[in-house]
């Protein structure tokens, strides 16, 4: 699987399958908006966390939406400024992340998109087991000199 690099946007991306990405985690992407619809993706090789943030967006009635696998499945979405969506605990898997602006098509100012992702990783599924288990997060380590 290769990355998307951008960091500008590739047109077209008007549906999931013409999707940018996957996109590196905390890398800055631009694209504009010059049309109805763009959509990228990441890929979640974990269970783990997203945030999306969207900013810099000059269109108007405009929509932050998050998909899981295909554009059947609407997690989560933000319809005003600032626009982010967070999403935990996120399944492993691919997901799209759908930028609308309904009017105010412009292609001089681009906007900033910006994904974090992050997944759980094997010790943080032991400490969360560990904390069911003992009911507490202190299980007393031992440092060694
Ligand atoms: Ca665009
Ligand atoms: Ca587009």
């Amino acid at each position: 699987m290769s990355f998307f690099e951008g960091p500008f946007e590739a047109e077209p991306n008007n549906s999931y399958l013409q999707a940018n990405g996957p996109l590196h985690s905390g890398k800055i992407y631009e694209g504009y908006p010059n049309d109805l619809r763009d959509y990228f993706s990441i890929y979640l090789c974990a269970e783990g966390q997203i945030t999306v943030n969207l900013t810099n967006h000059t269109g108007e009635a405009v929509q932050l939406q998050l998909f899981y696998q295909s554009t059947n499945n609407l997690v989560t979405y933000d319809v005003a400024p600032p626009y982010e969506v967070v999403h935990t605990p996120a399944r492993p898997g691919w997901y799209y992340i759908y930028i609308f602006t309904g009017a105010g098509h412009q292609s001089v100012t681009p906007y900033n998109l910006q994904v974090w992702y992050t997944p759980l990783t094997a010790v943080d599924n032991y400490l969360s087991f560990m904390m069911k288990f003992f009911g507490s997060s202190d299980f007393g380590v031992a440092i060694h000199e």
